[in-house]
């Protein structure tokens, strides 16, 4: 951007050190993780409080300047990346923790404040934070808040959507709007939180929340199961419900190439069956009970489920250490996966019941069409979420396997459609899904959600063409 008035108004407002030009300073914040994008924008604005994001985004406004949110800069979709013209507007130094009320079970937040620094503090209160994902030592609230993020406990927890109970956001004409209550019950009219959450930075910038905190588990078991086939573990899954109930935390779906890839590129990755299987099941239980007898519960369902012929092989971690191998392995597929050449993902969600036939569909449907793809299934099982993704035949042109990306996702989404899913069940829209998304939702939701826009931020600068086109 070559505009050196508004450079030297920005400089004004929230100082020299605090507005970034310069190539270097600018890379981290233009490159989008997987490589599938990268900005143009000239400038970062990194104000320091909530009054200095109003200032700028209020300039802004008056010039007609779009501003793109970011946070950690870790999403999925595109959705932080800014285009010339625009400016990043940076929460990394909005990184305050306002408050902690542990008998009020609840912490107040900045927006750029990282999430395993709400965990770190919720725990040190004797308490939990329960919003936990592979990004969550770079992630921040700001972008948790915006994406409304899932991750592996959301059976039992819900997503950030559930864990919120108040905001503060500037508004796209500069005004503060405080929202920061710790009211478990207010129904004085539209819930005006959640229109924020998940709005992927297109109404307003969050910059604080008070998020609900929980009673810290005492006990934990988790095992890495062996079993044959998916609906082997929605069986397993089931059974696990019927006997250990609400303890249920985290059912996390794995096929053997999952756990080739993590354990052949991330150091610390161990597999503790002696033999491979074809599929896994990472299973855990927790409960707020220090003495609650969950190991014993999970030998329990296991044996049940071998006799059932669900299981074909169990360890169950005999130390925190080994619980913790567990959910590295599992975490360590997304860095396994980037790796081994292009790969083309989907972020679906089916009915819980219909995982195994949409993978046998949707596998059939992209090795047909892409002979020798390597099909990487996994994640939230319980929650009937699944990370659909695919990795370039061995050998294979990179960019010739890319370039079949939009035609595969439309393949495996019309399955999606088809057993009444979600093609993006936790990742967001952001630029990449916004037109499939726009064809595929009703359209009378689509009308609704360009309304809410056009009646947030009738100048359209937050996050210009993400989520919905103007
Ligand atoms: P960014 O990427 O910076 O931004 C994301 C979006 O939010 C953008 O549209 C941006 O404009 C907007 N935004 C950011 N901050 C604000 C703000 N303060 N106000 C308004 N808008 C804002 N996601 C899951 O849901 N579950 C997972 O299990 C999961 N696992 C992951 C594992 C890995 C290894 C990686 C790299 C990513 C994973 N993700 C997962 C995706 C990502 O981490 C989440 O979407 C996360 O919530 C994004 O946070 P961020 O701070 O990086 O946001
Ligand atoms: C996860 O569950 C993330 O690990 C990332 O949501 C999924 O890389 C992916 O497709
Ligand atoms: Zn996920």
């Amino acid at each position: 951007m070559n505009d050196a008035a508004l450079i030297d108004q920005l400089i004004a407002l929230i100082g020299p050190q605090a507005v970034l030009r310069d190539a270097a300073d600018l890379e981290p914040y233009l490159q989008e993780w997987r490589g599938n994008y990268r900005g143009t924008a000239g400038v970062v604005v990194r104000p320091g409080s909530t009054a200095e994001v109003a200032a700028v985004v209020k300039l802004c406004a008056g010039r007609g300047i779009g501003i793109v949110p970011q946070g950690g800069n870790t999403g999925m979709v595109g959705g932080a990346v800014a285009e010339a013209g625009q400016i990043i507007l940076a929460t990394d130094r909005l990184t305050a923790i306002r408050e902690l009320d542990a008998e009020g079970d609840h912490i107040t937040v900045e927006a750029g404040v990282v999430l395993a620094q709400v965990q770190a503090a919720a725990e040190a209160a004797d308490r939990l934070f329960p919003l936990s994902l592979g990004a969550e030592g770079s992630c921040r609230i700001g972008g948790n808040l915006s994406t409304n993020a899932g991750g592996t406990a959301v059976l039992r927890y819900g997503s950030m959507r559930n864990l919120v109970l108040g905001l503060e956001v500037v508004l796209p004409d500069g005004r503060v709007w405080d929202g920061l209550r710790a009211l478990r019950k207010d129904n004085t009219g539209y819930d005006l939180k959640q229109i924020f959450i998940g709005a992927e930075g297109t109404l307003g910038v969050i910059t604080a929340a008070v998020l609900k905190l929980f009673p810290r588990p005492r006990s934990v078991a988790a095992a890495l199961v062996a079993v044959p086939d998916p609906a082997a573990a929605v069986a397993l899954f089931g059974r696990a419900r019927a006997e250990a109930g609400g303890a249920v935390t985290g059912v996390e779906l794995m096929p053997r190439l999952a756990i080739d890839f993590a354990l052949r590129h991330v150091p610390g990755v161990i597999d503790p069956l002696a033999e491979p299987h074809p599929w896994y099941v990472l299973l855990e239980l927790s409960s707020t009970a220090a003495d609650a007898p969950l190991a014993q519960q999970l030998e329990s369902i296991l044996a049940h489920a071998l006799e059932a012929g669900l299981v074909d092989d169990a360890v169950i971690a005999a130390s925190e250490a080994q619980r913790r191998t567990f959910w590295h392995l599992r975490e360590a597929i997304v860095e396994g996966q980037r790796h081994e050449g292009g790969s083309i993902k989907h972020d679906i969600a089916v009915p819980v019941a219909r995982v195994p036939a949409f993978l046998e569909r949707a596998t059939a449907a992209v090795e047909a069409a892409i002979p020798g793809a390597r099909v990487v299934p996994f994640g939230h099982l319980g929650d009937g979420n699944i990370h659909f993704n695919l990795n370039q035949p061995e050998g294979a042109d990179r960019a010739a396997f890319m370039g079949r990306g939009a035609e595969i996702n439309h393949r495996v989404h019309d399955i999606v459609a088809a057993m009444g899913g979600s093609i993006s069940a936790e990742h967001g829209v952001g630029l990449l899904k916004r037109d499939e998304v726009a064809e595929r939702k009703p359209a009378i939701e689509i009308e609704l959600m360009r309304r809410i826009k056009q009646a947030i931020d009738p100048a359209g600068i937050m996050n210009p063409g993400k989520v919905v086109r103007a």
